[in-house]
């Protein structure tokens, strides 16, 4: 028995209360911090004797030591409990399955494009890509679509703030046939050459892929649509090649030997005489529905000599189909605006 016991005890009492090691530290203060009452009581002894310095001395020392060995108990308690909340805070369901990195896949339409591009360029078509914000000569004059022309109203073109040097703006590409237009340009060099140098004259044979540009949207027609129209020029192409290319492009694309395909007469101001193309399926859910899958016709002699060339010496046919369709009718989609949600589930049915 100690007379300083009752001080332990209650230095043992503030430490349990103590609920963080910052209330602890406060606690310890009380008891032997520098004006703690174990610092105090130490203090006092410097006016005993030394006899009496001794006994106090060693019983208060007892005290102390009792009050540290506590302290540090408490402390450990702290930690320990602290270190328990941290790791039942950061606990690990290590029976959760893991987040896998899903492998991405192509677009269904980017799926079409490259599988038309495919089987056009078997067929020594080139692949043409081009600017998507056009002049209105690119877009309408050229494809002898004047301005005022009746024709034009057939497409509700977005205009951009941009002013061409014509002073008229200049537009969203409506159709890629723009496109066409360039590569002849791009190309006229090589024929006038070639005429030069009395050869055989090369053939233009070309498709331009990408993206279009109308105002329009249902179910049906989205704003942004795709389009791939293609090109063959040359001294001797006739509607015959028009019939044979574009029947062995939906046969091999839709991997149908009995295929029907149907040319409807119709109209484009670029194309004289025109036709609708209509494709039959003879076997699956739309096996004998006609259905328009493009438009094409005999390139008219007025678009020829826009492209820069001789329309007595370049004929050919054209044509223009929309991959986005295409690619509903090869996977069965009905909504079109699902291929621009972009909404993953959806979309990975076609990785
Ligand atoms: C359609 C109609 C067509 C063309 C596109 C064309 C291009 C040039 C010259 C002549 Cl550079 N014609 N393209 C011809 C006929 C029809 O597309 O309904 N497309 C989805």
């Amino acid at each position: 028995m100690n007379e300083f016991d009752p001080i332990v005890g209650s230095a043992r009492e503030a430490f349990a209360r103590a609920a963080t090691p910052a209330d602890l530290e406060n606690a310890k203060a009380q008891f032997v911090g520098k004006s703690g009452r174990i610092t105090e009581l130490m203090k006092g002894l410097a006016a005993l004797s030394v006899e009496e310095k001794k006994a106090r001395g060693a019983a208060i020392n007892v005290a102390k030591q009792a009050i540290e060995a506590a302290l540090t108990e408490r402390r450990q308690q702290l930690a320990d409990a602290e270190l328990e909340a941290q790791l039942k805070a950061e606990a690990l369901d290590v029976s959760l399955p893991g987040r896998a990195r899903e492998p991405g896949g192509l677009h269904p339409v980017s799926l079409t494009m490259e599988r038309i591009e495919r089987i056009f360029a078997s067929m020594g078509f080139d692949v043409a890509d081009g600017p998507e914000i056009e002049s209105d000569w690119h877009s309408f004059t050229s494809l002898n679509n004047p301005p005022n022309h009746p024709a034009r109203s057939m497409q509700d073109t977005f205009y951009v703030d941009i002013q061409g040097d014509d002073g008229i703006p200049y537009n969203l590409r409506p159709h890629t046939s723009p496109m066409q237009v360039r590569y002849a340009h791009q190309h006229i060099k090589k024929y006038a050459d070639a005429v030069k140098a009395g050869g055989t004259m090369p053939e233009i044979r070309v498709i331009a892929p990408g993206r279009t540009y109308r105002v329009d949207s249902d179910a049906t027609h989205s704003p942004m649509f795709h389009q791939c129209e293609g090109l063959w020029l040359g001294e001797n192409v006739s509607f015959k090649d028009l019939k044979v290319v574009f029947t062995d492009f939906c046969r091999t694309f839709f991997e149908s030997d009995d295929l029907a395909l149907r040319f409807r007469p119709s109209f484009f101001p670029f194309t004289e005489p025109s036709a609708e193309i209509d494709i039959q399926f003879q076997h699956g859910p739309l096996a004998g529905r006609w259905l328009e899958v493009a438009g094409s016709g005999q390139v008219h002699p007025e678009v020829v000599r826009n492209m820069g060339l001789d329309p007595e010496r370049f004929i050919g046919f054209a044509f223009g189909m929309g991959p986005d369709r295409l690619t509903m009718l090869r996977y069965g989609v009905n909504d079109l605006r699902l291929f621009f949600d972009g909404d993953v589930r959806f979309l990975k049915q076609f990785r």
